[in-house]
């Protein structure tokens, strides 16, 4: 795969473009620094946050259906890998021959790697740098039949056309052969919405706040945590939970070479994490090129898993 690698310049200005304009916003990615992947992982064991079991519930309800839709997997390739978990589960159902496990950082995908290999000799696996904001391409893989696993609603945090961008995409880099295995939330009351991203432990509050500590770090910015706090709602009219921080005083950030005021109540956007229909996702899949769709579901239809063949 061909991964443009950022230098820090090019990270430091993206952050201060984003909170230089009229509506700061800053890209969810910075999330997952070491803090917040283990934050993250927090937030998938809590009971508000039903996303990751009901998707666990349905991946094994449906596993035999999955991997008859899918048929023979020659390359897995698990796009926001993480810590490999939910890449390896596939392992005995899909029986991959290569496995690729993608993120952005390459070095939590290493040590997970390292373990499974153990577990897995029979299976070829590589670890790989990967911003899916960039273009995905693999020169290497031209001719073998890959199945993409995309899981846990990472594509919800995409706006619908760049989601679209991102299958099409992969539509093209299958050529004719293989597909996507892609998890999604679904529209639902917007009580369960708001609960799962405002959870009582304050989890989210802290995942969403750490986003600061790494700006920080990665700036040599002086945000002061006590002054900021977490806000996320359900936007029905855009079907997504819209994540913020809002400075709770009049204050000024600064780092090297710049600056920014924020006043009382302004809000630095953070997230976006877009819920779907179930008619909705699929014709969004259909549109970015893949031939044939099939889903499974829930019982309370809070979750889709989806199969789209290219
Ligand atoms: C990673 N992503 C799918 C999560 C979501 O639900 O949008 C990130 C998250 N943000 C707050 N809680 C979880």
């Amino acid at each position: 795969m061909s991964q443009k690698q950022l230098p820090d310049f090019e990270l430091s200005k993206e952050i201060i473009d984003g909170l230089l304009q009229e509506k700061p916003s800053i890209s969810p990615k910075f999330f997952y620094d070491e803090i917040g992947s283990h934050l993250f992982e927090a937030i998938t064991f809590l009971e508000e946050y039903y996303p990751t079991r009901t998707e666990k519930q349905i991946m094994s309800q449906y596993s035999k259906e999955i991997s008859a839709a899918i048929g023979v997997c020659d390359v897995l390739l698990d796009l926001g890998a993480g810590n490999c978990q939910k890449g390896s589960a596939l392992f005995s159902s899909l029986k991959p021959r290569e496995y690729r496990a993608l993120d952005i950082s390459k070095e939590f995908l290493e040590k997970a790697i390292l373990g499974l290999q153990k577990e897995f000799p029979q299976i070829m696996m590589q670890a790989q740098t990967c911003d899916l904001q960039n273009e995905l391409t693999f020169p290497d893989l031209v001719g073998r039949k890959k199945i993409f696993f995309y899981p846990g609603s990472s594509i919800g945090n995409f706006d619908p056309d760049a989601a679209l961008k991102l299958f099409q995409n992969i539509v093209q880099v299958c050529d004719g052969d293989g597909g996507l295995l892609i998890g999604v939330d679904l529209i639902k009351d917007p009580e369960v919405l708001n609960h799962a991203y405002n959870d009582m432990l304050g989890i989210t509050a802290a995942f969403n706040k750490n986003i600061l500590l790494h700006l920080n770090r990665l700036l040599k910015a002086n945000f002061d945590l006590r002054c900021w706090e977490h806000y996320a709602v359900f936007n029905e009219q855009s079907a997504r939970i819209e994540m913020y921080l809002r400075s709770m005083r009049q204050q000024s950030v600064s780092w090297p070479g710049g600056e920014k005021h924020f006043e009382v109540n302004e809000l630095i956007h953070t997230e976006n994490s877009y819920k779907y229909t179930q008619a909705k996702f699929e014709d969004l899949l259909v549109s970015g090129g893949f031939k044939t769709v099939r889903s499974w579901t829930d019982p309370q239809s809070y979750f889709l898993v989806t199969y789209a063949a290219a």
